[in-house]
């Protein structure tokens, strides 16, 4: 298991150090997961000699996958992401290019042997429970230098800000890389009735790691089309400042006008309704924030009186023609989230009702869409723009196909 991983994270640190270019692009995702992913990364190629480029991704869009496929000699870092589409990833990379995969959600194995998985799921552990993103990213970073240990607190707030917790404690390696930045004096736990609280010692004092959490993917996704993610990466490296909260104010009152703009349509209009799925769709209105912010209101909103407690809840929302770093790419697609209330919640762990991870993947493959990580009770894919009315039929379907 660990060893496993341990052992493949050291042969792909060998071809690291011997590929000819001793420039990394790393790919990472926006929320504080894969912003503190992007931390660590950056941090441990900068210290090895490397230069960085890197690039903040909402999501690993085939499109701009092949943009970045272009290329050969490269040395290609996909971080808190990819890991389902190694297959793709191998396909396009054709033994072009280095080519690492350092994420924990569900995986798949690659096919070129330039492309390393080192996706822990791959090796037996549970991305939704042992390890993040984050404490992935530290483990290879002190693979590559053991001096990187000292990283160990941006791992901890990674996976605190994903929110994996077993009895409401870390678990696995993720709560080895805290107890590691306990024993360096940079974290302290607290013990509560239900669980722990994780602070991170700053020159300003203790600081919790939730809170740091929610103010990362505050800048990573309401900020993500206006440099969020740059100060994302800055507060993991050098901690909050007077200019980073600055922008997170900004970005707070932007999600609240927006997201108040929309409730109140939302209780005038009403929501699109179908035999069990409830929809709407805020088309650019959520502009300049991410797409990510679409799953952002559905959580919001998914257990409130506007919201029937017995139909899926879909919300859509247009893809931007531009990704920052990349300028304009021809998506003409559409985001579409998916939530459930606390009552569907309850069927669907029961195996009373599809999952959310069955149910839209199922629909978005008919229609020729993509799926990236869906889970249980959270998912979201894309599908060209005109197509979402299809795609709400097309789960219908798929429901009442089902036994
Ligand atoms: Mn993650």
């Amino acid at each position: 298991m660990r060893e496993e991983l341990l052992t493949a994270m050291e042969k792909a640190v060998q071809e690291v150090r011997q590929w000819p270019q001793k420039e990394v692009q790393i790919f990472h995702h926006n929320d504080s997961d894969g912003l503190t992913s992007g931390a660590i990364l950056t941090k441990a190629f900068t210290r090895a000699g490397f230069k960085v480029q890197r690039s903040c991704l909402e999501k690993p869009y085939p499109k701009l996958l092949n943009k970045i496929y272009d290329q050969t000699g490269g040395l290609i870092i996909f971080a808190d992401f990819a890991g389902r589409i190694a297959p793709l990833l191998s396909e396009l990379n054709q033994g072009r290019n280095l080519t690492l995969i350092l994420d924990h959600h569900v995986a798949e194995a690659a096919t070129d042997p330039m492309v390393h998985n080192l996706d822990p799921d791959l090796f037996g552990l549970k991305g939704d429970r042992d390890i993040s993103g984050s404490t992935t990213c530290y483990l290879f970073a002190k693979t590559l230098d053991a001096s990187n240990v000292d990283l160990a607190p941006i791992a901890a707030i990674g996976a605190v800000g994903d929110e994996f917790f077993v009895d409401g404690c870390l678990a696995g390696e993720n709560r080895d890389a805290a107890a590691e930045a306990v024993k360096q004096g940079q974290l302290e736990i607290h013990k509560h009735e239900d669980g722990e609280r994780y602070y991170i010692i700053t020159p300003g004092g203790p600081v919790a790691c939730d809170e740091l959490g929610a103010y990362l993917d505050t800048l990573g996704a309401a900020g993500y089309y206006q440099n969020g993610p740059d100060m994302g990466i800055k507060v993991c490296l050098e901690g909050t400042s007077a200019e980073s909260d600055r922008m997170l104010k900004q970005l707070q009152a932007i999600q609240n006008k927006a997201f108040e703009r929309e409730i109140s349509k939302i209780q005038s209009a009403g929501l699109k309704k179908t035999a069990t799925i409830q929809w709407f769709h805020v088309k650019n209105r959520f502009a300049p924030m991410g797409v990510k912010m679409i799953g952002v209101f559905c959580d919001a909103i998914k257990n409130s009186a506007d919201v029937d407690p017995h139909r899926y809840l879909a919300g859509f929302q247009l893809i931007p023609n531009k990704i920052p770093g990349f300028g304009p790419i021809e998506f003409n697609e559409v985001k579409i989230s998916m939530r459930v209330s606390s009552q569907i919640e309850v069927e669907i762990r029961a195996n009373k009702k599809m999952g959310l991870d069955v149910l839209l993947p199922e629909a978005t493959n008919k229609l020729g869409g993509f799926s990236d990580a869906c889970h249980t009770l959270t998912a979201a894919t894309t599908v060209a723009i005109g197509k979402e009315e299809a795609l709400i039929q097309e789960m219908e379907q798929i429901l009442e196909a089902a036994p």
